[in-house]
């Protein structure tokens, strides 16, 4: 893997505020990928921003008696915070609503569609509540799925079954507004003919066998079906307006907010290229270059858009690259004390909120107990007890207590610097290739998207490092021979250095103090010098704790 990497995590909505299961879903394993991609010293550019736009903005906004862009505006800057919270670092971090380019840019792309023949203007009937006296798109309107019968499905999408629903295929549909029971009214709209792209979509997902067999699977699932062609336009008036100024249709008609959501990606390309100095237009660099690998990262409620929609459009416009992976989690589920497993869920609040883990924890834990749960390949479950154990028994016992135990050594009995390497005994050599193991084994499964064997492979190493270290006991060797004991410090110390370059992807904070305390630049943390040797004679920094233990839930009441 080496070149130019535009890498995407899926735009939240503006409408609340983001919890551990958005979290699991795509931003940590986006930003573990990005800073592994940055260690190897490629090009990237992250991309993510809020979706400001269509329905769940606009039902909040009603909600909180606020307009949709004041909503969107609060949201978004608390979402930048929780990110920032817990170190996934962005290039931009923009919004559908906070920037002209993402107007101009869906604009642009519905009119070059338009152009090349694939939209369609429709009359159709929709639904009408006659109490609030509006047309209810999508989450308007609640219903049970025709596809799988459960109860409260919105008129967008079924939650409980992932597929795509109209409003009118509700069965009993009700407004979500008023509770009325709405009415059949004609109105226009400009549909997309996805049916025209069956083909094609299907030969690339096919040639994509590396995908995620979820992904894989559950588009070609789809492109099995009926495309029918999907309106792309809504009576609203939050979102981009249809630019058609001269044909009357147009008038109160704005973009389908899954239509302009992912362009959104394209548009705050453009925004950080011209916050970086250059043009707005240096986005083609990022998404039309056969160079530039573009990578979405999402939640599996969105492999539709991302893995069909999406690309279709971008077929129809013609002048982009199609996404080389779509890696996609299931659903983090949620445990709390003697209770059976269930859906996270914000209405119920059965949810953990960064802003609130943040405000007594680390971040780190979070993200190792996040990635070691990760629903890679199906959903699994978040439980608070069991993190704060791992993160007792796992980052502090193992990786934590490794790093400490050398530093505290080296600090005190070498003066505060790495002693000489000298004459290496067999376990001394296996220890060394072991480490220099190690990075190319973490590379590969993080260029093949599985962060949590990645992480475990760096907790063995961390393991097998202690067990070294007990059995060669420096702490013994210091008394009788203090040549041998520095060697063995010295082949610790490099164990700690070849650590903290393979954990920084997972564990940014812990890895940042254990570069300070070897006193290691930038150069000397990049993933290709990972078991390049500490300088002889290095002057050390001052030991520090990487990892705190964490109190269970129930200690801390008392
Ligand atoms: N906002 C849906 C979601 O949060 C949507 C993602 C857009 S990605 C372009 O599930
Ligand atoms: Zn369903």
């Amino acid at each position: 893997m080496t070149g130019r990497f535009t890498v995407t995590a899926a735009l939240p909505y503006s409408n609340g505020r983001l919890h551990v299961g958005h979290m699991a879903g795509c931003y940590l394993p986006a930003d573990t990928f990005v800073r592994y991609l940055r260690s190897r010293g490629e090009e990237v550019a992250f991309i993510c921003g809020s979706d400001d736009y269509g329905v769940p903005v606009s039902l909040t906004a009603r909600k909180e008696g606020r307009t949709p862009r004041e909503v969107a505006d609060f949201y978004r800057a608390e979402q930048k915070r929780d990110f920032d919270g817990l170190g996934i670092e962005f290039d931009i971090y923009s919004g559908t609503s906070a920037t002209e380019l993402h107007t101009e840019r869906s604009q642009q792309i519905f009119l070059s569609l338009l152009e090349n023949g694939f939209l369609e203007k429709r009359s159709c009937e929709q639904l009408y509540d006659p109490e609030a006296q509006m047309f209810l798109p999508d989450r308007y309107v609640e219903g049970i799925c025709p596809f799988c019968d459960t109860g409260g499905a919105r008129g967008d999408q079924c939650e409980a079954c992932g597929k795509l629903l109209e409003p009118r295929l509700l069965i009993r549909p009700l407004s979500v507004i008023t509770g009325a029971e709405p009415e059949m009214r004609r109105t226009v709209h400009w549909h997309f003919k996805l049916s025209e792209f069956k083909d094609r979509l299907r030969e690339w997902i096919e040639s994509h066998d590396e995908w995620r067999p979820m992904v894989r699977n559950f588009s070609l699932g789809l492109l099995e079906q009926d495309l029918p062609a999907r309106a792309i336009t809504r009576d609203l008036q939050w979102g981009v307006p249809v630019p058609l100024p001269d044909d009357p249709d147009a008038e109160g008609k704005v973009l389908y907010v899954w239509f302009d959501a992912p362009i959104g990606y394209v548009s705050f390309t453009a925004q950080w290229c011209r916050e970086q100095g250059g043009e707005a237009e240096d986005y083609t660099r990022w998404w039309k270059d056969p160079d530039s690998k573009i990578i979405h990262f999402i939640g599996e409620d969105n492999v539709v858009f991302h893995a069909v929609v999406w690309p279709a459009v971008l077929m129809g416009e013609g002048t982009f690259q199609l996404p080389d992976n779509i890696p996609a989690n299931c659903f983090l589920n949620i445990q709390f004390p003697g209770k059976e497993e269930e859906k996270m869920s914000t209405s119920r609040g059965t949810a953990i909120w960064i802003k609130d883990y943040l405000e007594r924890y680390q971040p780190d834990p979070l993200r190792y107990y996040l990635t070691m749960v990760a629903p890679e390949r199906q959903r699994t479950a978040f439980n608070f007890e069991d993190l704060a154990r791992r993160n007792n028994e796992e980052l502090v016992a193992a990786l934590g207590n490794f790093v400490h135990r050398n530093m505290t050594f080296a600090d005190r009995y070498f003066d505060g610097r790495a002693p000489r390497r000298g004459d290496l005994s067999q376990q001394d050599k296996e220890q060394l290739d072991m480490i220099a193991g190690l990075p190319q084994k973490v590379g590969c499964l993080m260029e093949d998207y599985r962060f949590k064997d990645a992480l475990h492979e760096v907790m063995a190493a961390a393991r097998l490092s202690n067990k070294y270290f007990d059995h060669r006991q420096p702490w013994a060797l210091r008394k009788v021979d203090m040549e041998t004991c520095g060697s063995v410090i010295n082949v610790c110390l490099n164990t700690v250095k070849t650590l903290a370059v393979v954990m920084a992807p997972f564990l940014p904070f812990a890895a940042r103090k254990a570069a300070a305390m070897l006193r290691a630049g930038e150069d000397e943390m990049r993933w290709s010098a990972a078991a390049e040797p500490l300088p002889e004679g290095r002057e050390l920094g001052e030991p520090e704790i990487l990892f705190e233990k964490m109190e269970l839930p129930e200690q801390q009441e008392g």
